[in-house]
């Protein structure tokens, strides 16, 4: 049914080891092939996997006319809080990764292009509150930056080449699968894992930092919504809002301690604190809803009770 060959970048981060498995639920395990600089994550070991730097043009454009690819979804990235530590390396693998394969695209005629952006994108100055699709965008993270640049590079590609790319600024995403790779939202992922081995968390956010977040197998959804949509209803070429939920850490842990009773969160906040005050607490992507469907299915109750079902297994299995 699906002629496609779908090329996934990033594969063996947080997000990609998920959408690789979706992907190839949908188009057929040898019809998905998952890169990375990291070594291939086991729960990739089911389908074709190479080797690959999206900062080495060359190497990608090889790959992408020997496999005959037609669609990629480029995931590798420098992540919030690792950027900060890094600002130049994290500018030049976002914009330069981006670019290779954003050429790639328009020179080998892809079908589809997927790139993330994220809610960093938005800065001090925009609405902290249901932030609107189309709003003050004046972020102050070189993370931040570099997704605002990108969001422009897609539509720029869309418009001057008629390159097919989608983007999706995903909010906090929370996994049991693999593990987050440096971002500022990371402590409502780290929390799950210090509940279940040592009955203790200390969060680097206060305690009442709000922030957009998201589980998963949503943001799984998301991906593949908004990519099977059809062209005309996508009227967003820079990056679509997405929003499921909004919380704390002191709300998380509440939820948290309805199963694990003796679970204890204690705070000691640290250079990440800056970047989430930066961020807005909530975002409106009533956009999304109404251009392809989007409906969120996880609330952080329903999140927090499957993760602890899920994560005990996971966790013993890497023992
Ligand atoms: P991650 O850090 O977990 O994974 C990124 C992967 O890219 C890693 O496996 C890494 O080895 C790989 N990589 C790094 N440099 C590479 C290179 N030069 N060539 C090939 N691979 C390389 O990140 P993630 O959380 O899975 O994020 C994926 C995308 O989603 C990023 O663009 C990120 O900005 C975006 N995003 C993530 C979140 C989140 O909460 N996880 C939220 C918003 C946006
Ligand atoms: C980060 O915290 O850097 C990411 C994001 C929200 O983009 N999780």
């Amino acid at each position: 049914m699906h002629k496609e060959k779908i090329l996934v970048i990033g594969a063996s981060g947080q997000i990609g080891v998920e959408l690789t498995l979706a992907l190839r639920k949908i188009y057929g395990a040898n019809n998905v092939v998952a890169s990375d600089l990291r070594e291939e994550n086991n729960l990739l070991k089911g389908g074709p996997y190479v080797s690959l730097d999206v900062m080495n043009k060359e190497m990608l454009h090889v790959q992408v006319i020997r496999q005959n690819i037609t669609q990629i979804y480029l995931l590798a990235a420098m992540l919030s809080a690792k950027g900060e530590k890094n600002p130049g390396l994290a500018w030049h693998l976002n914009m330069q990764g981006l670019l290779n394969v954003l050429d790639i695209a328009r020179e080998e005629n892809l079908k589809k292009v997927y790139w993330p952006s994220s809610i960093a994108v938005f800065g001090p100055t925009s609405p902290k509150q249901n932030c609107p699709q189309k709003t003050i965008i004046e972020p102050t993270t070189v993370y931040g930056i570099s997704k605002f640049a990108g969001e422009f590079w897609c539509n720029y590609y869309h418009l001057k080449y008629g390159v097919d790319v989608r983007s999706l600024r995903y909010p906090g995403l929370i996994s049991y699968k693999s593990e987050p790779g440096g971002g500022t939202t990371d402590y409502a992922v780290e929390i799950f894992h210090e509940a279940v081995e040592e009955k203790k968390y200390v969060s680097f956010l206060e305690e009442d930092t709000y922030l957009p977040m998201m589980y998963m197998p949503d943001a799984i959804k998301a991906t593949i919504e908004l990519m099977e949509a059809p062209a005309e209803n996508i009227t967003i070429r820079t990056s679509y809002n997405l929003s499921a939920m909004s919380f704390s850490p002191k709300e998380i842990s509440a939820e948290i301690k309805k199963h694990i009773p003796e679970f204890e969160i204690s705070y000691d906040p640290d250079y990440r604190q800056r970047i989430a005050n930066s961020w807005p607490q909530s975002v409106d992507d009533a956009v999304a809803r109404a251009d392809w469907g989007w409906k969120h299915e996880y609330d952080l109750a329903t999140m927090t009770e499957d993760m602890l079902k899920n994560l005990p297994e996971i966790l013993q299995s890497q023992d």
